[in-house]
């Protein structure tokens, strides 16, 4: 059976929420981030990298979000939830699907880095720590995800989903970058078309199926 090597409170959440979408059979394989989030030694013995997500399905084992959202609309979707080839709609999709962890989540990542970093420093080192996260965050970090967010806004302006009129595994991958921009980074400020996506989401009977079946998840609030 498809098994989900799932991290709590992790990008994993979108994998059972894509499953639950379209209703393929799984079974979850728990494992508990250690008290400094890194995930414990055991899931490495699943991927050398041991991050989650990562699934087992018919002999492979696949990880990273992006890949594993391909195979299982490739393997298990039978033409749901991707835009037929060769429409400008399947075009958007690849980008969305690809944008979400190659431009999205590094960015993202950076702000939360920089906003932790004073936080653990040594105390004698703090004030430096933090003149130096500050300045990184406010020229380099703050204005970029200004400028992706207005994008996002922009894009759903535009069309109801991320690829254009229907919902598609490109709007499960994108779930989580604005998930985290509403948790740290103020997508709430002038983004009502992004928050009303997530109102959407959330709304969906499978995420909420996938909530369930994941236990809490503070990402997506
Ligand atoms: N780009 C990867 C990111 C994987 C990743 O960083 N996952 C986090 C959970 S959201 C993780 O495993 N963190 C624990 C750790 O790094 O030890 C993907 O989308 O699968």
């Amino acid at each position: 059976m498809l098994t989900v090597h799932h991290l709590n409170n992790s990008r994993s959440q979108r994998v059972l929420w894509l499953l639950e979408e379209l209703g393929v059979p799984y079974e979850i394989i728990r494992y508990e981030r250690l008290p400094d989030m890194r995930a414990p030694p055991e899931l490495r013995a699943i991927h050398p990298l041991g991050k989650s997500p990562v699934i087992t399905d018919a002999g492979n084992v696949i990880a990273e979000s992006g890949a594993i959202v391909e195979y299982l609309v490739d393997a298990h979707g039978g033409g749901r939830l991707i835009p037929s080839p060769g429409t400008a709609e399947r075009l958007r999709y690849t980008y969305w699907l690809h944008y979400a962890e190659g431009s999205a989540m590094p960015l993202l990542l950076l702000k939360l880095l920089f906003n932790i970093m004073p936080k653990r420093a040594p105390a004698l080192l703090r004030p430096l720590v933090r003149k130096v996260s500050t300045q990184a965050l406010t020229t380099l970090v703050n204005p970029q995800l200004k400028q992706h967010m207005a994008f996002w806004e922009n894009e759903l302006q535009k069309s109801e989903w991320f690829a254009g009129d229907a919902f598609t595994a490109a709007d499960i991958q994108m779930s989580f970058p604005l998930q985290a921009a509403a948790a740290r980074s103020g997508l709430e400020q002038g983004h009502p078309r992004a928050m009303d996506f997530l109102a959407r989401i959330e709304n969906r009977p499978a995420y909420q199926r996938a909530m369930e079946k994941g236990g809490p998840y503070t990402v997506g609030r």
